[in-house]
Formats: structure tokens, C-alpha cells, sequence
């Protein structure tokens, strides 16, 4: 069973497709060091896995999305920008730019008190005017091929997404540790 350290149900809820493995979500509010994706989780990771009860293996997953035109811009800061603009806002900035082109990435920590391993994952595309009802967060201004995250099912975003490649490669290096 897998500790799957988030607020976020959408996350959780792609996880759950993804993973054989059994995934229990722990809302638990890491501290968010200033740093890159990945300083991120693992320093969320090892916090978690010390402050919370239970014993499995925890997994912190950090996401930023990165708009070329606005040299990364939120990136690390993606939630809190989410939280006090909006993604209507995003698009707008992103609108007044000739080149939309962003990258989704992942980051996931894995921590058991002995073994701290991470995972990553991205995918390129464009942003576009919001469209599109499922999904969560940025998912309605991300196009990839056509079409934004929020007009695809979860195994549609899930097989080409930053989340999606990140939770495959996890799934690959756990399948091979159990064996
Ligand atoms: P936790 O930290 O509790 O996991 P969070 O939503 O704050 O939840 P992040 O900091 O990793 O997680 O997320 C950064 C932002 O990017 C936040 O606004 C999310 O809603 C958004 N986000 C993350 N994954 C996304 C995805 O697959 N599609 C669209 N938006 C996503």
C-alpha cells in the first residue's frame, strides 16, 4: 500500500487508475520549500513520512507547469498562482505572447525511512483558451494534440501526461523491487 501525500482528489484519482497498487490518500500540508520540483517532494516526503502515522512507504507528488514565453513562469509556484490569479488569468498573460508552448512536469518522491528514490515526468504543449469539463486545475488551458487536458478521459491524460509517465515509471521500479 502506498501513501499518496496530497489535498488534491485529482491527483489521487489518476493514481488510483494508474497503480495496482492500493493508494491511500494522506492529506497531510508538507512544508513547501523554495527550491525546484523535485527539492520539493523529497523534502515533503521525509517530512510526512516522520510527522504522520503509519508505517508504509509515502509518495509526494509536486507538479509546476512551465510557460516558455514567460521563462517558466508559475512553475514551482503553480499552486499559489492557481490560488490568487486563476488559470483565466494565465491564459490571458499567455494570450499576449506569440509562443503558448508550456510544459507539464511531475515529480514523484517515494520515501519508506530508508530508500528515497524520485520520479519524472513532462509533457509539451500549448495553452489555449480555456475548454473542456473534466479534469482539475490547469487541465482546461493545456492542449496537447488538439485538445486540452480537460476535454480527455483520466486514461487519455494519464497515457501521454507529466502525472502519467512519472506514475509509470514508479510503477516499473516498484514492480521490479517486489519481485
Ligand atoms: P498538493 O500539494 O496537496 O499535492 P496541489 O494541487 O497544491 O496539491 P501542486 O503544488 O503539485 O499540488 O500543484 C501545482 C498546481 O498545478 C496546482 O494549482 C494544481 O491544481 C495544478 N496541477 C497539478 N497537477 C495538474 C494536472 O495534472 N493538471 C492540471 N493542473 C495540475
Amino acid at each position: 500500500m502506498i501513501r499518496f501525500v496530497t489535498g488534491n482528489e485529482g491527483k489521487v484519482h489518476e493514481a488510483r487508475e494508474y497503480l495496482d497498487e492500493s493508494v491511500e490518500q494522506v492529506d497531510y500540508d508538507y512544508t513547501e520549500i523554495q527550491g525546484e520540483l523535485k527539492d520539493i517532494a523529497l523534502y515533503g516526503s521525509r517530512e510526512t513520512f516522520a510527522e504522520t502515522p503509519g508505517d508504509g512507504p509515502v509518495l509526494v507528488d509536486d507538479t509546476g507547469l512551465f510557460v516558455e514565453a514567460l521563462s517558466g513562469f508559475p512553475g514551482p509556484y503553480s499552486a499559489f498562482v492557481e490560488d490568487t490569479l486563476g488559470i483565466e488569468r494565465v491564459w490571458e498573460i499567455a494570450q499576449r505572447e506569440e509562443n503558448r508552448r508550456a510544459t507539464f512536469r511531475t515529480v514523484l518522491a517515494y520515501y519508506d525511512g530508508e530508500t528515497a528514490e524520485t520520479f519524472e515526468g513532462s509533457v509539451r504543449g500549448r495553452i489555449v483558451a480555456p475548454r473542456g469539463d473534466d479534469g482539475f486545475g490547469y487541465d482546461p488551458i493545456f492542449a496537447h494534440d488538439g485538445r486540452t487536458f480537460a476535454e480527455m478521459s483520466t486514461a487519455e491524460k494519464n497515457a501521454i501526461s507529466h502525472r502519467g509517465r512519472a506514475l509509470a515509471k514508479f510503477a516499473d521500479w516498484l514492480a521490479e523491487r517486489n519481485e
